[in-house]
């Protein structure tokens, strides 16, 4: 069945609607960031640039790195923008635009997250990297669609004892990386952990301005949780929801954490700027390995 122009919006010219993406502008391996002006911190490194678009947050540059066919898309912040960038690029590469239907072939996509993040611990010092070998999702926007096949009930019902988690709040959701894509971007000078993903930047990350929170301690309960290894090493704002629809429409993809601060001991990068360069760099490295 053909799904309706009003649920698979198409711009005038064939593109998707808000990426502006058609399916010959995008590669398998695709990597996100935040910030749009970070798409040419990576394509600058690149032999050539065959395709540029923006609307939005959401830039697009496609070209070849060593010969290699890249895409670099930026999400802008939070979980929310995930949704559509993850509906649509996969609608770029598993659904006919023409006939509005499924293909019977999928394609997955490869994902890779160079993102900023702050880490929880104290041994996961300010400008180090760090690969999310899961996600805690805080924010619950994934609980809209079918999730049971890619959660962790039982390390996420410790977490719920553990936190003496609110009821009024989402149930947290542990979700895997693609292993596969673990493999290829480790090394020994990369740390891995459990990243939190949490659906805002102040509150829903334990910063107080001016508003009391829920639960003041939840940062120190997440530090200190730790089940059979599993502990959360660091917050930011879209590593759960990438994992998460990415496992159900069989994508793979990999998270990737420039540390710029640490708010166990409240330290800053002195230049956050290099570090994130320097995952840039790791990433496109192990890229065409
Ligand atoms: C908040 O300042 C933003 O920075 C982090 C958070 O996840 C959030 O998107 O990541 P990016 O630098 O990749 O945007």
């Amino acid at each position: 069945m053909a799904i309706k122009e009003s649920e698979l919006i198409l711009n005038p010219d064939g593109s998707v609607y808000h990426l502006n993406l058609k399916p010959e502008h995008i590669s398998d391996t695709i990597i996100f960031v935040g910030d749009q002006d970070r798409v040419e911190k990576i394509t600058k490194h690149f032999d050539t640039i065959e395709f540029s678009t923006q609307k939005r947050e959401f830039k697009t540059q496609t070209g070849t790195y060593k010969g290699k066919r890249l895409t670099v898309l930026s999400t802008g912040i939070g979980p929310d923008n995930i949704d559509i960038v993850l509906n649509e690029l996969d609608a770029l590469v598993n659904i006919n635009l023409e006939t509005r239907e499924p293909k019977a072939q999928l394609t997955a996509l490869n994902i890779v997250r160079v993102g900023t993040s702050g880490s929880l611990q104290a041994d996961i010092p300010v400008d180090s990297f760090l690969m999310s070998s899961h996600a805690l999702d805080l924010n619950g926007m994934l609980h809209f669609y079918q999730i049971d096949a890619i959660s962790n009930p039982n390390i996420e019902d410790q977490f719920i004892q553990f936190t003496n988690w609110d009821n009024n709040k989402s149930r947290p959701i542990i979700i895997n990386n693609s292993k596969t894509l673990e493999q290829k971007f480790e090394s020994d000078t990369i740390y891995k952990g459990m990243t939190a993903t949490a659906g805002g930047f102040y509150g829903p990350q334990g910063r107080v301005l001016r508003l009391p929170l829920q639960d003041a301690q939840l940062n120190t309960k997440m530090d200190t949780f730790n089940y059979e290894g599993y502990r959360v090493t660091n917050l930011e704002m879209e590593t759960s929801v990438i994992y998460g629809l990415s496992k159900l429409l069989g994508h793979n993809a990999l998270s990737l954490n420039a540390i710029i601060a640490n708010r166990a001991n409240g330290t800053f990068s002195k230049d956050p700027k290099k570090v994130v360069e320097n995952l840039i760099e790791y990433t496109l490295n192990k890229i065409i390995e």
